[in-house]
């Protein structure tokens, strides 16, 4: 690939996809070619667009072909910030029409000025002290108005049962009963407890929230009040929000992305932005250290293929940027540990809300079934054998059922 231009490849249906590369190649770029004088041609010529290849998929039953084009734009185009890349790619466009963003790749030009990751898995699994298998996380359900002291009961129980990472909802924002700085002292004191019971440390993610210039702010406060990790919600602040918390030097502790909001992006087969970009590639550049996202299998499933190449798309090697957790999450329950093994493999974060909490012996035995769960699945050995030795995992089976 040409150093000096960004790759992006779009789905699209048209009567000649070259003829419509040609158009985006030029309408997103300089605006008018073919009408210019000649001397302002060679003026323009280093900012135009060019169209990089078609791939026709269908023909339609008005004729038109379905497929993908790929066009090319030179990086002097833009800032090397994200909202800036998304506007110059797709902003006007994607109100054009049938049309989806489907991969960008950047040079490395681009990519230098994103530092990404400041953990990934390798600083994660340092942080957690658990190699060789997935970590396990849970989420607090619920949060919002409940006493201080029943959140307190509630993240005991959970951190007991054997979880590696305790998160907030992604709604609480009014936490006036436990307000921020609060639960990461109070959680962080838990936390030290059970490390002092089990060796194993727990990092908590508290849910950075408020207005956006605030934040930067906010979270170093966090990290001075002894904050393990951030839960933040990317798509409502944008993706250059998160580019700024994770290229601060002062923020030094892992980010976890949510993906609240992604369901207005890329459920639609023919408009939007494909899931391996939007919850992949750009909360990689972004610096995201785990990545949360629809699993194949809950009520808010993903199609599993973009599923799996989302995760590929964190884990495979990607210029110098470090790998985040792929984090398949939402009606996540123990039986289902064998298949995220096979389709995620140990490089997984397995998180559960419902399928820790309504376990009937509690959310100390609902972690206690995972962690039963996933040790059978890195060591090959089927649930039904493991559930032998773990009652709370027979229960959770009886419950839930085996791997669908
Ligand atoms: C895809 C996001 C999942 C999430 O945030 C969440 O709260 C899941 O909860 P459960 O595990 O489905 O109860």
């Amino acid at each position: 690939m040409n150093e000096e231009r960004i790759l992006v490849t779009y789905l699209t249906q048209a009567k000649d996809l070259e003829k419509k590369a040609a158009a985006i190649a030029v309408g997103m770029t300089v605006g008018s070619w073919t009408d210019l004088p000649a001397a302002k041609q060679a003026e323009l010529r280093p900012y135009l667009g060019e169209p990089a290849g078609t791939e026709p998929l269908s023909v339609l039953e008005n004729s038109e072909t379905r497929g993908l084009i790929t066009v090319s734009y030179p990086v002097r185009n833009f800032t090397k910030d994200i909202p800036s890349l998304l506007t110059g790619i797709f902003g006007k466009l994607s109100m054009d029409g049938k049309i989806k963003l489907i991969d960008v790749q950047l040079p490395p030009s681009f990519t230098s000025a994103f530092p990404g990751p400041k953990f990934g898995i390798d600083g994660l699994r340092e942080l957690t002290k658990v190699h060789g298998r997935p970590l396990l996380m849970s989420i607090f359900k619920s949060c919002l108005g409940l006493p201080f002291d029943d959140l307190k009961t509630q993240f005991r129980a959970q951190a007991q049962g054997g979880v590696n990472l305790i998160k907030d909802d992604e709604i609480f924002f009014a936490d006036d009963r436990a307000p921020f700085l609060e639960r990461i002292a109070a959680f962080g004191q838990i936390a030290k407890e059970i490390e002092a019971e089990t060796g194993k440390p727990v990092l908590y993610a508290a849910n950075l929230t408020g207005p956006s210039h605030l934040l930067p702010d906010k979270a170093k406060r966090a990290v001075e009040a002894g904050a393990t990790c951030l839960l933040f919600n990317v798509l409502a602040y944008g993706f250059d929000m998160l580019h700024r918390l994770a290229a601060d030097p002062d923020i030094t502790i892992p980010i976890m992305s949510h993906p609240a909001l992604a369901g207005a992006y890329y459920p639609s087969p023919d408009y939007g932005i494909a899931t391996p970009l939007l919850l992949g590639k750009l909360m990689r550049l972004a610096g995201a250290d785990l990545v949360l996202f629809p699993s194949p299998y809950g009520n808010v499933a993903l199609d599993k293929s973009d599923a799996l190449k989302l995760a590929d798309s964190l884990t495979e090697p990607h210029q110098t940027l470090k790998r985040p957790f792929p984090v398949p999450s939402a009606g996540i329950h123990p039986g289902l540990v064998p298949q995220l093994y096979a389709d995620f493999g140990v490089d997984q974060v397995v998180n559960a809300g419902g399928g820790i909490h309504g376990h009937p012996g509690g959310a100390t035995d609902g972690a206690r079934a995972f962690v039963a769960a996933i040790d059978a699945a890195a060591n090959g050995i089927s649930l039904e054998e493991a559930a032998k030795h773990s009652e709370p995992l027979a229960i959770a089976l009886a419950k839930w059922g085996g791997a669908k």
